[in-house]
């Protein structure tokens, strides 16, 4: 029966035709491939202090970097580094040392607590950590791991500095193989259970890197004179690919801020004349309501790229009209993807146009289908199912993990998603539901096994399941559904307390709802789709 399966396929491909990939190369050279042209224009611009290290600094200075973190701390093909590193300069040449060295960065929020951060480096597999000397206290006991502090160091820690002063030679530039060799480990939890390592390889970023500015036409359509803002999190794929390196290979330069600031973001467009501010929802919630929008020169600003969770037509609208120069659009990614699966046609060198809503149509040298989540076959145009993407760009798979590898790639190649969308007579995706249990707030990831772990450990409690509640400033936010163990007297707030005890500030328990059970499947399998309808009716207000 799989014959006339495969024979009513309905695959979606770009509007552009598929280009040739330099997927030969190593991450680094690929995205440094023009520097003899390019090496004294600015690449990297320090947001705060007005910094600029041009391509030939960032050559110079991440071969160094590489070179230091070989000779003092051993780092060598096929090793880890965990970067736990806000938005800076140091993050940029780091990833690049690794890259160029063949070890693989695991990128992590330094807002994280130090039980999550113990448990990333463990699982990855780090002996490195480079942070900042405010975060060294975090990381100061894991065992068989050496840390880098920034600026001015810390006791006990070597220091970037040092690494940058490095006179070590690195002509033993490490063998690469491209398609093996993975580069960047972010952590994602897909769609079920705990976060798990992902492992994109050199070939694979490339790919989706070119998928989008590479071309005679390239989709997203980033210039030599573009300035991009950089204020989304690096350790997140979003920024570390569409930003970071995007922005790298087509020769652009990136203002890099640390933290998100309404105004000082304004000043910044205004006094670098940033023409593409990449976003989440939440900051454009911020910008279109902030009354300094208008007070402000915003004009050099042509594009506005929104991603990472739903950005709804009204949002879309009210942004618009604030910015009339630039062209608004979505990207939509996912780390296990590689991670870009779609991008607004708008962006592209030659644009087309687009609806509000739509989250972009595939990108090139890629395929993508909607399919039925019950028998997996393929669906025709306008009809909602889920999301499958297959291509060169895609993960190679979870670390260590090939079990949950197989329960998202499956044996045709196809990466599911977990997200409900369809394709629209234009091409466009839109994306209607998600399928997995995860919850995105203000763009983060919360993977409810986690917090479920974690309530179940308590002694007063018998069961939970956690679950997105729908909310106008942050997208979703965490909740959750709660059964005392008999007797206890444990309080909403006590469980809310527990919890933010443990983790980074985005996993946090908004509500807690006490029940006296959880709907639950014959299999045992949390009903979720009960606990947010639920959460639709009786609970909101
Ligand atoms: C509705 O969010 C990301 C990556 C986002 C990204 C990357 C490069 C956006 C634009 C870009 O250029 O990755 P994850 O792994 O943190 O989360 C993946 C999930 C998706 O499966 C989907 O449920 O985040 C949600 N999502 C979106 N939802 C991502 N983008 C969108 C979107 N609209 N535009």
């Amino acid at each position: 029966p799989t014959e006339p399966q495969a024979e009513t396929t309905t695959v979606f491909r770009s509007t552009l035709p598929d280009i040739a990939i330099p997927d030969h190369l190593p991450l680094h050279d690929y995205v440094l491939e023009r520097l003899a042209e390019r090496r004294d224009r600015a690449c990297l611009i320090d947001g705060a202090t007005g910094e600029t290290l041009t391509f030939g600094d960032v050559d110079r200075l991440s071969r160094r970097v590489a070179a230091g973190m070989r000779a003092a701390l051993g780092v060598r093909s096929g090793g880890t580094v965990m970067l736990l590193l806000p938005n800076s300069v140091e993050f940029a040449l780091a990833f690049l040392a690794c890259s160029r060295l063949g070890a693989a960065a695991t990128t992590a929020n330094p807002l994280h607590t130090p039980p999550e951060i113990a448990k990333q480096a463990a699982a990855s597999g780090a002996t490195v950590v480079i942070t900042e000397p405010a975060f060294v206290g975090k990381v100061r006991g894991l065992a068989g791991v050496a840390v880098v502090a920034t600026g001015d160091g810390a006791e006990g820690c070597v220091s970037f500095s040092d690494l940058l002063a490095s006179s070590a030679n690195d002509d033993s530039a490490a063998a690469i193989d491209v398609a093996n060799d993975v580069v960047a480990l972010p952590y994602s939890s897909g769609t079920t259970g705990l976060p798990k390592g992902v492992m994109l390889s050199h070939r694979g970023l490339v790919t989706s890197v070119a998928q989008l500015v590479d071309g005679d036409n390239p989709n997203l359509h980033f210039r030599e004179d573009d300035v991009v803002l950089c204020v989304l999190p690096m350790f997140h794929v979003y920024s570390l690919h569409s930003i970071l390196l995007c922005g790298m290979r087509a020769g652009a330069a990136l203002v890099i801020m640390k933290r998100f600031d309404t105004l000082r973001m304004f000043e910044l467009v205004k006094r670098h004349r940033i023409t593409i501010v990449p976003l989440v929802l939440p900051i454009a919630v911020e910008m279109a309501k902030s009354d300094a929008i208008d007070s402000h020169d915003l004009s050099s600003v042509r594009m506005v790229i929104s991603g990472a969770a739903p950005m709804g037509k009204e949002l879309q609208d009210m942004l618009r009209t604030k910015l009339p120069h630039a062209v608004l659009g979505q990207g939509y990614g996912m780390t296990e993807a590689g991670p870009v699966l779609s991008m607004c046609m708008a962006f592209a060198k030659e644009p087309l146009p687009v609806k509000s809503g739509a989250c972009g149509t595939v990108v090139r040298n890629a395929e993508l289908k909607i399919i039925d989540p019950e028998t997996w076959l393929s669906l025709p145009r306008n009809q909602p199912g889920e999301i499958c993407i297959r291509g060169n760009q895609l993960m190679k798979g979870y670390l260590n993990n090939p079990e949950a590898t197989a329960k998202t790639i499956d044996s045709e190649g196809w990466l599911h998603t977990g997200d409900i969308g369809y394709v629209d007579d234009d091409d466009e995706i839109f994306i209607v539901d998600r399928l997995k249990e995860l919850i995105k707030y203000k763009g983060f990831q919360v993977a409810p096994a986690e917090l479920e772990a974690m309530l179940i450990a308590h002694p007063s409690i018998a069961d939970a399941a956690v679950v997105p509640m729908k909310d106008d400033s942050c997208g979703e936010i965490p909740v959750g559904f709660v059964v005392t163990s008999g007797g206890s007297e444990i309080t909403e707030d006590e469980i809310k307390q527990y919890v933010a005890k443990q983790v980074v500030f985005y996993k946090r328990l908004h509500k807690i709802f006490l029940v006296e059970a959880i709907p639950k499947a014959p299999s045992g399998k949390i009903l979720r789709k009960d606990l947010r309808a639920k959460l639709a009716s009786e609970f909101s207000n």
